[in-house]
């Protein structure tokens, strides 16, 4: 059976390509991974999500454990022939979720309680427990519990979330086991303090991951915070690991993390946005809800090889948004998916042929300068 490895295969600055081995498939760094939260990525099927050339998606301890149940997913057969992708899946831990939508949450060092938001019950989390689930789950890529916090943050307060987050580390360590063939990465915080985040980095280490993930970034803080802190955190990573930037982002906050080093990315933003009319393209960003699309017979990008891009008109999707109908919806969805993957493809080509930074360059000006 083959292990997990990791290998890189060109540098660029500090823009890296590489391939992640698993028994499940390989997975092209950079890689973005579509959200696939309730066992599905919305809106889609799983085999037009693997057309686009995603090798991996997320799934979501938090959501799955509540509905349909960790133990009944196993009885199932697992969640990849549960939902029919027989590729590779990265689940979350679940704490970020808990935090974000459970209704009570009560932490304390051995893990979190909390109120489902969907019929009020009382659950509990700890790093082992989250370990079981994604176990159970039958998960490629485990993620550690970690404790993220939103921004701004007294620093004590980041601090306390940080350490925590490194004893869940060691715990999920601990409780993980050594399947071969398995992942299981673990999560840097530190808020926006930079040696809050060298010392949760170097903790890391110490423990051993299979990769390394960035948590507690594009949580309310700007932009310039987010790099300046990728810039202090990525070199302090080792090398030769993967590092996952967690819940990023908008396409050009994805592009400037890879030239910071990151490799891998999820975000609702494509599936969630296009399901409310947003549609990204090669030319920027459009809301197909604006009534200036209403007689425009144009495609959304002529050139793309997808067809929600090509060969719909922008009338038609206007339409489709106006009247709430299903398939709006799935055609944006499709057609942004396509082009995150697209964009990642184009970088890990521009990666290989050292263009970098003038791809990036590239990209940025035709967002700027709008459709021909
Ligand atoms: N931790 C976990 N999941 C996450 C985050 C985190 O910090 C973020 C923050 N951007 C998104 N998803 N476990």
């Amino acid at each position: 059976m083959t292990e997990f490895s990791f290998t890189l295969q060109a540098r660029d600055g500090n823009a890296r390509r590489g391939t992640i081995s698993m028994p499940r498939g390989l997975i092209r760094t950079p890689a973005f991974m579509p959200v696939g939260t309730q066992a599905t990525v919305k809106a889609m099927y799983p085999e037009q999500v693997r057309e686009l050339g995603a090798d991996i998606v997320l799934g979501n301890t938090y959501h799955l454990m509540l509905r349909p149940g960790a133990e009944r997913v196993a009885r199932l057969g697992g969640l990849h022939s549960f939902m029919r992708w027989p590729h590779p899946i990265l689940t979350d831990s679940g704490g970020f979720q808990v935090m974000s939508l459970a209704q009570l949450t009560k932490l304390d060092e051995d893990g979190v309680t909390f109120k489902s938001h969907v019929d009020g019950s009382t659950h509990r989390l700890t790093p082992e427990r989250s370990v079981e689930i994604q176990g159970l789950l039958g998960a490629d890529i485990t993620m550690q519990l970690d404790e993220c916090l939103k921004l701004p943050a007294d620093y004590s307060e980041v601090e306390r979330a940080m350490e925590l987050s490194l004893r869940w580390g060691e715990r999920s360590k601990a409780a993980f086991g050594g399947e071969p063939g398995r992942a299981l990465f673990g999560i840097v915080q530190g808020g926006d303090q930079p040696d809050l985040r060298l010392r949760s980095a170097e903790g890391l280490r110490r423990i051993g991951f299979h990769g390394y993930a960035v948590g507690g970034l594009a949580v309310g803080e700007p932009q310039a915070i987010m790099l300046e802190i990728l810039q202090e955190t990525v070199p302090a990573l080792p090398d030769e690991a993967p590092r996952y930037l967690m819940g990023v982002g908008t396409p050009e906050d994805i592009l400037l993390s890879i030239a910071r080093g990151i490799d891998m990315f999820d975000c609702v933003m494509p599936t969630r946005a296009g399901r409310h009319g947003q549609a990204f393209t090669r030319y920027g960003r459009l809301n197909m809800r604006n009534a200036k699309h209403t007689e425009d017979l144009r495609p959304l990008d002529p050139s793309s090889d997808c067809p929600a891009a090509r060969d719909y008109s922008r009338a038609y999707l206007h339409h489709l948004f106006r009247t709430q109908e299903t398939l709006g919806a799935m055609l944006l969805t499709w057609s942004n998916l396509a082009y995150y993957q697209t964009l990642m493809k184009e970088a890990r080509q521009a990666i290989s042929e050292g263009r970098y930074t003038d791809y990036v360059a590239e990209v940025r000006e035709n967002w700027e300068r709008g459709e021909p």
